[in-house]
């Protein structure tokens, strides 16, 4: 019985996923746009959107070219980097640009009250795993997959620092979801953070198969269907992005101040 119901509830958000909400349809509210390129970074943010049924448009920003320091995208995000978003229905109804993914998260949590608690102790626990990932977890395995894959020399050194840091960190979070569902508890801001960095494990020297806890986690969370909708967001020119491509390199590789 219990089951059925839950079925019939499933059916219905499967027909409504990824329209506007009539109370946004409503209240006229324009999508958010959400400026993108994909990457673990830029997954955290359409995982988010998806999950939240928040009707959005995406807007590439193609770092391989450098539409990442054009003036319209510094004006959203100073850092020259995806992700970024304008919400046109900001607080007070007025247009609001956030840059930073843990920063968007939680504003998109807030926004929504959903993956995010208001509960002190369960917002703690997301707030501890978010900062961890973008602190950690996010710049130790960027630069495990930098050392490994895109150095033009391999530095022996650099690449088992970094690898082994980010085996580190696997293990940090295999422990945590040995006795744990999701990181901090329920599925939240911090899971969708972590994901992307968990999905390419392997350009950064990783063995999934070795951390029981942590495949299981992923394997579930893959499994969402707004999850895997995020996922199938095509942006063809990603695909075409040649690494060894001397511009391309000339782009993302050795920046200085400008
Ligand atoms: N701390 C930032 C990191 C974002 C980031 O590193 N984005 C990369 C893509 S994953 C980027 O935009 N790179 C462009 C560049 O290097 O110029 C965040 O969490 O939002």
């Amino acid at each position: 019985m219990k089951r059925a119901r839950k079925s019939a509830k499933a059916k219905r958000a499967a027909a409504t996923r990824g329209k506007p909400s009539l109370r946004i349809v409503a209240r006229g509210e324009k999508p958010i746009e959400l400026y993108y390129w994909p990457t673990p970074n830029g997954w955290k943010i359409s995982i988010m959107l998806e999950e939240c049924g928040l009707p959005y448009v995406v807007k590439p920003v193609d770092i391989s070219k450098g539409e990442q320091f054009t003036p319209h995208f510094l004006a959203i995000s100073p850092n020259n980097r995806i992700p970024a978003i304008v919400d046109p229905s900001g607080p007070g109804g007025r247009p609001i640009s956030v840059f930073e993914s843990g920063a968007i998260l939680q504003y998109l949590g807030r926004k929504t009250g959903k993956f995010y608690p208001q509960e002190e102790r369960a917002r703690v626990a997301v707030e501890e795993w978010l900062y961890w990932q973008v602190g950690g977890l996010g710049p130790m395995a960027g630069q495990a997959m930098h050392f490994r894959r895109y150095a033009p020399e391999q530095i022996i050194y650099a690449i088992a620092r970094y690898t082994d840091e980010v085996n580190r960190l696997y293990g940090i979070m295999n422990k945590r979801l040995a006795s744990h569902e999701f990181l901090a508890g329920r599925y939240s801001i911090a899971d969708m953070a972590c994901l992307g960095w968990v999905r390419l494990g392997e350009r950064a020297g990783q063995d999934l198969s070795q951390f029981r806890h942590l495949k299981r986690w992923f394997e579930t969370i893959r499994a969402r269907p707004a999850v895997k909708r995020a996922f199938a967001i095509r942006v063809e020119a990603a695909s075409a992005v040649n690494i060894r491509d001397a511009r391309v390199r000339a782009v993302l590789f050795g920046q200085r101040a400008r």
